[in-house]
């Protein structure tokens, strides 16, 4: 196997301990750090997005991945600079104001960022004016994540706060967790509703690809 096909089974795999030194290796060997990006991690993650969206593999087995995908691009990241690596669109994601789950928005943060999108992880438990925030800098997507039935309405108190602070129109928003609907997304006025990580990939590169 090539040293860029093995860089994308090590992904798909999620092989956490061996994915520096391989990347190391394929540079020590004069593989371009663009090509091991995109023709090794990037492609492993699609191969993982594909498997998880076909019901093959599970949230730890992705979990897995995307941590293996990262850490393979901090390696990479140095040597990226300076060259044409303008991300997609930039996507801020947080889980609002009450509420401490972080599995499944770090999950969206981690795929989104595996595919080309720059994403800032504002963390948990947020006061909607941390959104606003995030809209008067600039970012073009916000993403909200709520898992309890008793903090969902704080996704209409943030588009609310955007409409107050005239940003709602700058910015497109996401919301997602498992107790979040489509119709529910459509009654607060959100742009989009992932059910999960592999949709909003879809979502997003329809906007932006
Ligand atoms: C793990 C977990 C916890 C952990 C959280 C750890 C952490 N760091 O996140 C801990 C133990 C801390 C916890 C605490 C509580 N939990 Co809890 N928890 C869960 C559990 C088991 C799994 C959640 C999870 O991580 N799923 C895996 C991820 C990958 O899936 P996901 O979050 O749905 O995310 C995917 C999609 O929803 C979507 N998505 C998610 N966010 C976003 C955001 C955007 C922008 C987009 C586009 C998409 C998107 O994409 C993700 C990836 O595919 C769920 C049960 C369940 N099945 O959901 C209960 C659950 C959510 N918890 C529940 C409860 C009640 C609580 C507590 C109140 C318990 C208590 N009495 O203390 C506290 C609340 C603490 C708080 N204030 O937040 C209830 C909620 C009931 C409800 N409907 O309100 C659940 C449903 C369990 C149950 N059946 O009773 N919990």
């Amino acid at each position: 196997m090539s040293n860029v096909a093995s860089i994308m089974d090590t992904v798909v795999k999620g092989q956490l301990k061996v994915i520096q030194d391989l990347i190391q290796k394929a540079l020590d060997g004069g593989v371009a750090p663009r090509q091991l990006l995109d023709e090794g991690l990037v492609k492993g993650m699609d191969v993982v997005s594909e498997n998880w969206k076909a019901g093959k593999v599970f949230v730890p087995e992705v979990l897995r991945s995307a941590k293996t995908m990262q850490l393979g691009m901090d390696v990479l990241k140095p040597l990226l600079v300076g060259m044409s690596f303008k991300p997609k669109a930039v996507f801020a994601v947080g889980t609002v104001k009450g509420d401490l789950h972080d599995i499944g928005k770090n999950l969206v943060g981690m795929m989104l960022e595996s595919v080309g999108y720059k994403v800032v992880n504002l963390g948990i438990d947020l006061d909607p004016q941390v959104f606003v925030e995030q809209a008067r800098a600039g970012v073009d997507c916000i993403g909200m994540s709520a898992l309890l039935t008793t903090t969902m309405p704080q996704m209409k108190i943030i588009i609310d706060s955007l409409e107050e602070a005239g940003l709602r129109s700058k910015v497109k928003v996401f919301v997602g967790g498992a107790p979040v609907t489509q119709e529910f997304a459509k009654e607060i006025g959100a742009d989009f509703y992932s059910i999960d990580a592999a949709h909003v990939i879809e979502q997003m590169n329809g906007l932006y690809s």
